[in-house]
């Protein structure tokens, strides 16, 4: 029997190429660059499953071009990439790569904060360009970790991890705001207590945001929101660059409207708004929370689970629209 021909859209690990080379025929990009929007079409020509890596757009009109998909498999939680109902729609099944990154994913969160709030960037970049001369009593002070109030906007399975991190080892006030509240149990377990955003930005000294991208979440943190936090206070975006509007929080930290921000993830990554580069009082990270070297071959472990179990078993191991399974 011949073997179901799949692509994979990004250089990952040799391991997993030989991996999915025991069970398809690969093509894979060798490259750090993606491709095309018109080269990924016409690779993607007669393979039944696709591996990506959290940024390689599937819609409706490269599923109409595509009629041998079966498999979008992702190696991301993340999968605002995918278009699932135009996908559901063509009986093409959307997996992404959920749990193993959470812990690994919280711990960056935390250490964004913790960097955020002492400075750690800026004391960094005034040593190195060698104007260290003397002690000050108030050089690089920053804010206040411990004890503090924490906010966390999206409460799932990394916000709750941000959450027992910083209830547990921090002594932290916990406070969050979710689309829906956490059980008794969850929030007795994490702390923390359920708010609503306007209380949640007026009294956290720092705001964590962990919500999915979606249409309504767009802009979760603008303008507005920004006037409502403290002035000492620190945002940290370890979610989805669309959840901040870039360019009116680079307005509110150079008027330290707010005192500084923490950003993994950018409108528009990799490019990232010019305004946000001259600021201080940001420390900026290339979309690298998940990447430890275990977290990430976990997750193209399960994205490879995925295109094995269902192209070959009949079975993907986490499915995002299950009802199509068995479609095509
Ligand atoms: C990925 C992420 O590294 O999982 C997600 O949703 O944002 C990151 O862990 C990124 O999407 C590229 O794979």
């Amino acid at each position: 029997m011949t073997q179901p021909a799949i692509l994979v859209a990004r250089a990952v690990f040799p391991e997993t190429l030989e991996r999915l080379s025991q069970h398809f025929q690969v093509e894979s990009n060798q490259s750090d660059e993606s491709w095309s929007k018109e080269e990924f079409t016409a690779r993607l020509q007669g393979k039944a499953g696709v591996f990506t890596t959290g940024s390689e757009r599937i819609d409706a009109e490269l599923l109409a071009a595509c009629p041998d998909l079966r498999i979008c498999a992702n190696m991301a939680v993340g999968y605002n990439n995918f278009d699932v109902e135009a996908m559901s729609a063509r009986g093409v099944l959307a997996t992404n790569a959920p749990d193993v990154l959470t812990e690994t994913t919280a711990d960056f969160g935390f250490a964004l904060l913790m960097a955020t709030a002492r400075r750690i960037s800026e004391s960094e970049h005034f040593l190195r360009a060698g104007k260290w001369r003397k002690w000050s009593y108030d050089m690089f002070a920053g804010g206040e970790v411990h004890g503090s109030t924490l906010g966390i906007i999206g409460m799932g399975r990394i916000g709750q991890g941000v959450a027992r991190r910083g209830a547990h080892g921090f002594g932290m006030n916990v406070i969050y705001h979710n689309r829906s509240r956490l059980t008794p149990e969850l929030e007795a377990e994490c702390k923390a207590r359920y708010v609503s955003k306007e209380e949640l930005l007026k009294t956290a000294d720092h705001v964590v945001l962990v919500v999915p991208y979606t249409p309504a979440s767009h802009h979760t943190i603008g303008a507005a929101e920004l006037a409502l936090m403290k002035p000492s206070a620190t945002l940290i975006n370890i979610a989805r660059g669309g959840i901040v509007d870039d360019a009116a929080l680079a307005v509110a930290l150079r008027e330290k409207r707010i005192a500084a921000a923490g950003l993994d993830v950018f409108e528009g990554e990799p490019q990232v708004h010019p305004d946000l580069l001259t600021v201080p009082n940001v420390v900026l990270t290339p979309h690298i929370a998940s990447a430890t070297v275990p977290t990430r071959r976990a997750m193209a472990d399960l994205a490879a689970d995925n295109l094995i179990g269902y192209l070959v078993h009949g079975k993907p191991k986490t499915p995002l629209n299950p009802e199509v399974i068995g479609a095509k």
